[in-house]
C-alpha cells in the first residue's frame, strides 16, 4: 500500500513520471493512467489513452472515453440502452475536473452525448446540474443534435419482453419488495451483471485528475427516477489532492452513502484506494444489511494522485478496465465484498 505519506516522501525526490511498486508489491503506481467501469472500459480507455500518451488533459480524456461506449449500440449505456417503463431511454452523466470544477445532466431524452452536454454545463454556465426538458434545451442551442428518440433493436426486444410480465405500477414505498426487485440489475447466467453504466477517472502527464460517468440508469427505472450516476460526490468524485472515484451498481444505495465522496475522504487519510474502496462497500452493506445487499450489485474504483489504483465489488461480476501504456489495458476482476 502507498500512503499519501509515503507519496508526499517520494514527491520530494523530485519524481514526475511514476513508474515504481509500491512497498508491499501490490500495486504500481504510474502515469498517466485511467480506469474504467466494466469490459467495455477496454474500448473507452483506448479512446482517453490517444489523449493521455500525448500528454493530453484528464478531463479531456474522461470527456472522449466514455463517448465511445455512449456512441456504441451494443452497449446498455446511451441511446442504445434500455427505455424506462414507459418505453424512453432517459440519460444521466456528470464530469469532474481537477479544480472542483463539475457539471451533470439528469433525465435527458434523445440527446447522443450526455457527457459532453455536462461538460458544457460545467464550462459555460453558472450551474452544476441541469435536467430534463432544460437540460435538452440547453444541449439543443449548444448544437447538440436532436436524436429520434427510436429504441434500439435490442432495446425493444427487452421492453417488450419486460412488459410480458411487469405491469405498471409506480411503488411509493421503498421498503416494498416489489419495487426493490424492480430496481435490481439482473444477474445474468454466467453470473455476470446486466449494467448499463461507464465510469472513467485519469491521471494526467502533469499529475492532474478528472472523472466522468454517464449511464441510461437501471432498465424499466420508473419514469423521472435517478440514480447516483448524474450526482457529484454520489456516483463520482475528484479531489486534485487526493484521489478521484467512480461508482456504478444500483444508484439507490450508492447514494445512502456518497460512495464516490466517502471513497476519496478515505484516501485522505491515507488509505490505498483498493483499501478505501472495501470501506465504502462494507458501509454500504451495513446500511443495507446482508439479506437485501445479496440481490443488489455495486462497484467502485479509484485512483490516488500518485497513481496508485484500486476498485471493489459488492459481489462478484464486477470488473474494471486499467490502461497505463500502449499495450497495458487489461480487466481486473474486482474483489467481491459478500
Ligand atoms: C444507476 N448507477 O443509475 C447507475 C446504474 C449502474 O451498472 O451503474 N448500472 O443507479
Amino acid at each position: 500500500m502507498l500512503h499519501r505519506r509515503h507519496f508526499l516522501q517520494l514527491g520530494s525526490f523530485g519524481l514526475s513520471a511514476l513508474t515504481f511498486s509500491s512497498f508491499r508489491g501490490k500495486m504500481t503506481a504510474q502515469k498517466p493512467l485511467v480506469l474504467s467501469t466494466w469490459d467495455a472500459g477496454i474500448a473507452a480507455n483506448k479512446a482517453a489513452w490517444q489523449i493521455l500518451r500525448n500528454g493530453g488533459r484528464a478531463l479531456d480524456a474522461v470527456e472522449q472515453g466514455v463517448r465511445v461506449t455512449e456512441a456504441s449500440l451494443n452497449c446498455c449505456v446511451g441511446l442504445g440502452a434500455n427505455p424506462d417503463r414507459d418505453g424512453y431511454v432517459t440519460l444521466d452523466a456528470c464530469i469532474m475536473d481537477e479544480n472542483f470544477n463539475c457539471g451533470s445532466v439528469l433525465f435527458l431524452e434523445k440527446i447522443k452525448h450526455p457527457i459532453s452536454v455536462a461538460r458544457r454545463v460545467m464550462e459555460k454556465t453558472p450551474h452544476v446540474m441541469l435536467a430534463g426538458s432544460g437540460a435538452q434545451q440547453f444541449a439543443v442551442a449548444e448544437g447538440f443534435p436532436l436524436e429520434s428518440g427510436e429504441l434500439s433493436e435490442d432495446a425493444k426486444r427487452a421492453y417488450q419482453n419486460w412488459l410480458k410480465k411487469s405491469e405498471y405500477k409506480p411503488l411509493i414505498n421503498i421498503e416494498n419488495s416489489k419495487r426493490q426487485e424492480a430496481f435490481v440489475p439482473t444477474k445474468l447466467e454466467n453470473g455476470d451483471w446486466n449494467h448499463d453504466t461507464i465510469g472513467m477517472i485519469a491521471l494526467d502527464a502533469k499529475g492532474n485528475l478528472s472523472g466522468s460517468c454517464t449511464t441510461s440508469g437501471m432498465g424499466f427505472k420508473m419514469r423521472g427516477r435517478i440514480g447516483d450516476s448524474p450526482i457529484i460526490g454520489a456516483g463520482l468524485f475528484v479531489d486534485n489532492e487526493v484521489g478521484a472515484a467512480v461508482a456504478t451498481g444500483q444508484g439507490e444505495d450508492i447514494i445512502r452513502i456518497c460512495g464516490a465522496h466517502t471513497i476519496v475522504e478515505l484516501m485522505r487519510q491515507g488509505m490505498d484506494p483498493e483499501t478505501a474502496c472495501k470501506r465504502a462497500m462494507e458501509r454500504l452493506l451495513k446500511v443495507k444489511g446482508m439479506d437485501k445487499a445479496k440481490a443488489i450489485q455495486a462497484g467502485f474504483i479509484a485512483i490516488s494522485k500518485s497513481g496508485e489504483y484500486g476498485g471493489y465489488a459488492l459481489q462478484k461480476g464486477f470488473n474494471f478496465a486499467v490502461c497505463h501504456a500502449d499495450d497495458k489495458n487489461f480487466l481486473v476482476d474486482a474483489k467481491p465484498l459478500i
